[in-house]
């Protein structure tokens, strides 16, 4: 018999438990195991069969690390199909999470019983194919169409009880998965219920497909198999018989397993797991965190204690005046409120944290019991080293000294201080409580301890956390501020701010660069480009002074209702504002340039290759581990299509000869800007690719 599955007999009732930790994935093993296990039972005169999850888990799903691979059998549509057509009452005790292909082998069994804590769900779509073993024929069967699609395209986790009244679960009931599972077998024996292969249901009632096919690829933006699933699912009301529908779905789900779509997607799941494990933080204790400060109530420093808020973590606040931390109480509170209406918190515990967990202060020795301050106070040099001096004052031995700067050189603040190991780059997105990602900078002298304890915080508030390096920008901004110029570059040369946000929209990100820059504020780009034009620019790089004019009448983007667009209280995204195309004009004019036009795949294509140019410099450069922390910071920190599994992901899937084909061409024209980055050079002449390079590291 099988490692992974095991098999007893428990009078005539055959136990198969899956034993493959951490989650019970289906791999080859285990659907073999489960194969023998049911032929087995078969033969040896019992009455009925219990399949339950050892561990953590019912099975979470097939094993993802398989795919992409040949296939081996038995498959798991095979199984499935052998489990529902047994001859003995078969029936699965779950818990934990029973996911995918872990659902699909439940479904197929003939009775369902979980412990409330178990959560259900059918979320292939998140890894760009659909459920492949028969989930998209046998979920409407017992739920219902609506219910189905709601289930298979959000890719949802659904709780137990919600699950009981859906029709997925029989019953639901508290204790140790094999006890209540055979428990549960006795009783249906005691009743002689019948088998109850769902394959033998009626087909479900169908609705609108069109429509729910066109809703869902729209909600998608470009991601294909939500919507792919509403076809594997009409096939469930419109083939012939199961069979048909199956043979459907099973067409589909290839179709998808071949796409770049699923190899996108499936680089982004293992990339997120991957970013927190560093070798040098192996066997490194993170220092204990019990109570944490914040500098500044503003909207970043008050995010970052909603954040920490959220976490069960008490936090004080310090404010320069007792007006200023009232109002940043006020953000905080507003915070809260908003995660209440998303019900995210009661409001009970609204209450209890508003009344116990935030403190405010207006005198720096108020954090000398802290064990962690993060400062969040304006972004000047000067100003950050004497909140690290006054820090170094008054903050106890061991206390985390962060910083959340976006662009400023960490290793100069941790001179300000006499204990440069205990500082660190907290770098946190604006809306703080709501973004995922945070950049973890780690300077010269950082202490594993310290960055261990960045992870271990970034964790706790349910962030991905992403290691850098120290340079201007770090992994993000860094690269931000290349794909930007290349944008600024195309709009000197003839296309507009509004035809490239509309032609990257399209394509896949969540917004275009300048309805970004007036989310974030344009004064921040205008502060970052004085301060280059302050410390010399090399000669050869172009420069455009448009947007320096928006800023000098004023326009600051969204906070000031004008900036690129032009926005009007109460209303959702902004008009293209009328005044910006003249200061383009007068730029080109003023430069001498004839504009021509680009096509929107001219404007992808440019932006794209920029980007992945810079992402392959901040990994050459050591700034990013790996290609893979580059990958994860883009898609959690600057709306990067999921899909597409991150630039550096993209740049292998399209061929990194092609690209740097793309900027050997560009480059004639300007040799400046597009310079191709040593490490793209390097991998062609070996012949490599980033994954490679993701494997080595
Ligand atoms: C499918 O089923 C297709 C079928 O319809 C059709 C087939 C024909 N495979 O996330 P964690 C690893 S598609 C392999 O940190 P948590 C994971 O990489 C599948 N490995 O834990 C990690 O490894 P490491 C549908 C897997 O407690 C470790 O397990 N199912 C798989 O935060 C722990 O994971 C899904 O999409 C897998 N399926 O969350 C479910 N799953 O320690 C995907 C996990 O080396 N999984 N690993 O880094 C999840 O959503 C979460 O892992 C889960 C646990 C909620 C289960």
């Amino acid at each position: 018999m099988s490692q992974v599955i095991e098999y007893e007999k428990e009078g005539d009732i055959a136990v198969l438990s899956a034993n493959n930790p951490p989650v019970n994935a289906l791999g080859v093993e285990v659907r073999r195991g489960l194969m023998d296990g049911i032929e087995r039972a078969e033969t040896e005169g019992v009455r009925a069969v219990l399949i339950y999850g050892r561990g953590r888990t019912y099975f979470a799903g097939a094993d993802i690390r398989e795919f992409g691979k040949p296939p081996q059998d038995p498959w798991l549509p095979a199984i499935c199909d052998r489990i529902e057509a047994s001859p003995l009452l078969v029936v699965s005790a779950l818990h934990g999470t029973a996911l995918g292909g872990g659902l699909e082998v439940a479904l197929s069994c003939h009775y369902r019983i979980a412990v409330p804590s178990t959560k259900i769900g059918l979320p292939e779509v998140n890894l760009g194919i659909i459920p492949g073993a028969g989930g998209t024929q046998r979920l409407p069967r017992v739920a219902g169409v609506t219910a189905a699609l709601d289930v298979i395209t959000t890719g949802r986790h659904v709780q137990a009880p919600e699950a009981l009244e859906m029709g997925v679960l029989d019953k639901v009931q508290d204790g140790d998965p094999r006890e209540i599972g055979l428990a549960y077998a006795r009783e249906l024996l005691a009743v002689k219920a019948p088998r109850r292969p769902i394959c033998d249901m009626a087909k479900p009632t169908p609705i609108d497909f069109d429509a729910a096919y066109d809703a869902v690829l729209r909600k998608g933006r470009g991601q294909l198999s939500p919507a792919i699933a509403v076809r594997a699912v009409q096939a469930s009301c419109e083939a012939d018989d199961f069979t048909a529908g199956q043979a459907r779905e099973r067409e589909l789900f290839t179709q998808l397993m071949a796409s770049d779509q699923r190899k996108g997607l499936i680089h982004a799941f293992f990339a997120e797991r991957a970013v927190s494990k560093l070798p040098e933080l192996q066997g490194v204790r993170p220092r204990d965190l019990h109570q944490i400060g914040v500098i500044g109530g503003g909207t970043m420093g008050a995010g970052i204690a909603t954040s920490a808020l959220l976490a069960g973590l008490p936090v004080l606040l310090l404010e320069m005046s007792s007006e200023a931390a009232s109002a940043a109480q006020d953000r905080i509170a507003s915070n809260l409120a908003g995660a209440v209406k998303r019900g995210k918190l009661s409001p009970d515990d609204q209450a209890d944290i508003l009344r116990n967990k935030l403190s405010l202060a207006v005198d720096y020795d108020a954090l000398s019991g802290v064990d962690l301050v993060i400062e969040a106070v304006f972004e000047n040099m000067e100003v950050k080293k004497q909140v690290f001096a006054r820090l170094d004052a008054v903050c106890k031995k061991g206390a985390i000294l962060a910083t959340n700067t976006s662009y400023l050189d960490i290793n100069e603040i941790a001179q300000s201080v006499s204990r440069p190991h205990d500082v660190v780059g907290l770098h946190f997105f604006s809306p703080a409580h709501v973004m995922k990602l945070l950049e973890i900078v780690v300077a010269d002298h950082t202490s594993p301890e310290v960055v261990a304890t960045g992870f271990a915080l970034g964790k706790r508030l349910g962030k991905v956390s992403v290691r850098a390096g120290v340079c201007d920008g770090f992994i993000g901004n860094r690269i931000l501020s290349a794909y930007r110029t290349c944008a600024d570059h195309m709009v000197l040369d003839g296309a507009s701010p509004f035809q490239i946000d509309v032609a990257l929209t399209r394509f896949g990100f969540a917004m275009g660069p300048f309805a970004m820059s007036d989310l974030a504020g344009l004064d921040i780009g205008w502060a970052a480009r004085k301060r280059k034009r302050a410390a010399g620019q090399d000669p050869r790089a172009r420069d455009s002074i448009y947007a320096d004019k928006l800023c000098e009448a004023g326009h600051f983007g969204q906070k000031t209702g004008r900036g690129y667009y032009v926005y009007e209280k109460g209303k959702r995204g902004g008009q293209p504002n009328p005044d910006v195309l003249p200061l383009i004009e007068a730029d080109r004019a003023a430069q001498g340039i004839s504009p021509r036009t680009f096509s929107d795949e001219e404007i992808v294509r440019r932006y794209m290759v920029a980007m992945v140019n810079e992402a392959a410099r901040v990994v050459g450069d050591g700034v990013a581990r790996r290609p893979l922390d580059v990958d994860v910071t883009l898609l959690y920190g600057y709306g990067f299509p999921r899909y597409m599994g991150g630039p550096l992901k993209w740049s292998d899937l399209q061929g990194l000869p092609n690209v740097l084909d793309d900027i050997r061409k560009w480059s004639e024209q300007d040799a400046y800007f597009w310079q191709p980055a040593p490490l793209l050079v390097k991998l062609e002449a070996e012949d490599r690719c980033f994954d490679d390079l993701n494997k080595e590291r």
